[in-house]
């Protein structure tokens, strides 16, 4: 039971399996995993795909006959275990040069260095297949605004996605571009702070068609965020090209939970969204273990957040199928068509009618909505006992 097929497009970052438990109080904790170590595991608990940052798999100061081997091994690992490489994306934050920023950075020549870094990553990526790359922008923010024009990071933000988006229709690698948006850590604030924001940034694009986003459940979680309006949006907008699933306590650091780990309720109409619309893009799981976990239950967190996805994909089949949940929506949404001449497409016709219609305000207002009832039935459902 619970069982990761293919179809349902399982992956997980290199860099989620082999977080070695880090953080900004303590050193790490696990041994580093190597890279074909980590396929290992994923094709263990059933994962369809890995994706990876380019010095995830190949180290910044490596020489270019260890990169070549690097690949090598890495695409005999990948054949052998079955596991795909669907997106690929660049490490601009960890490197001290990227202090300041990446393509936001004032020094232009870090500016320039970034968009080279990215080119390069895209060659790396593309060498494995990944056709969504995905740019979250970690270091493209301030601590204090005197020092830096939001205005000016806006514009070299935009420069740098454009000329990256010539370079893709260049190299024929078409690539999607999945923006991946979060309000602040590592920086005090990060530009693009929530998939809205991210979502205006692309239509000034002079590729939009080429960009979409990749919200990440905690991102917007930090913020208090509703995150199933915020991909229902990008989705509505067709941006909706990959998602990083985790989880986190509403507001707190960038806690990179387990999925469902925390926000059950959250995570089911997460889950509902994505395969109500028929979501076909990688469910991205980019979280890590507790930092108290060993190796074994490293494990048990990535089949946990399969697992946990699959059980409530089952319980989205539940809802959609149980006729009293049904009846309460069919009530709630009911509509006795009497409205529709007068809205929809609009005409001078239609808006002087309305204008005229006499509505009856204090009827309007006497009637409830039993979504007390509902939101009950769905813990139930939730809980098991339905
Ligand atoms: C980093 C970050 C994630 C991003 C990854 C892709 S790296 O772990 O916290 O949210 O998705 O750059
Ligand atoms: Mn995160
Ligand atoms: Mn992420």
């Amino acid at each position: 039971m619970y069982n990761a097929k293919p179809e349902d497009k399982f992956t997980f970052g290199l860099w989620t399996i082999g977080n070695p438990g880090a953080d900004p109080f303590g050193t790490t904790v696990r041994e580093r995993l190597t890279p074909s170590q980590i396929v290992e595991i994923l094709a263990e608990v059933g994962a369809w795909g890995v994706n990876f940052h380019d010095n995830d798999l190949v180290p910044i100061d490596a020489t270019p006959v260890e990169r070549d081997q690097i690949i090598t091994d890495f695409k005999k690992v990948l054949a052998d275990s079955g596991i795909v490489v669907p997106m690929a994306t660049t490490n601009l934050f960890s490197d001290p040069a990227f202090r300041d920023g990446a393509f936001t950075s004032n020094d232009p020549k870090v500016r320039a260095y970034a968009i080279h870094k990215t080119m390069r990553a895209m060659d790396l990526g593309a060498e494995f297949g990944a056709k969504v790359y995905v740019f979250w922008g970690g270091r493209e923010g301030t601590e204090t605004d005197a020092g830096k024009s939001a205005l000016d990071a806006g514009k070299w933000f935009r420069e740098a996605i454009n000329y990256l988006c010539e370079y893709n229709i260049d190299q024929g690698y078409d690539y999607k571009f999945a923006l991946e948006p979060k309000p602040n850590e590592p920086r005090g604030d990060i530009y693009l702070p929530t998939v809205g924001s991210a979502l205006g940034f692309i239509a000034t694009l002079d590729h939009s068609d080429m960009v979409g986003v990749n919200p990440e459940v905690a991102h917007e979680h930090m913020s208090g965020l509703n995150f199933m309006h915020a991909i229902a949006q990008a989705w509505d907008a067709g941006k909706l090209f990959h998602i990083d699933l985790n989880d986190q306590k509403i507001g707190r650091y960038d806690q990179d939970f387990r999925f469902a780990a925390e926000s059950i309720k959250q995570a089911f109409y997460i889950v509902k969204f994505l395969e109500d619309v028929g979501y076909d893009g990688s469910r991205h799981f980019d979280a890590h273990a507790y930092r108290s976990s060993d190796l074994e239950d490293v494990k048990a967190f990535a089949s946990g957040c399969i697992r946990s996805y699959l059980i409530l994909k089952e319980k989205a089949e539940k809802f959609n199928a149980d006729s009293e949940i049904q009846g309460l929506l069919a009530e709630i949404t009911t509509d006795d068509g009497s409205m529709s001449q007068y809205v929809g497409q609009y005409s001078s016709e239609k808006a002087a009618a309305l204008k005229d219609y006499g509505f009856d305000r204090v009827e309007l207002g006497r009637r409830g909505q039993p979504y007390e009832r509902l939101d009950q039935l769905v813990f139930e459902l939730l809980m098991g006992v339905r």
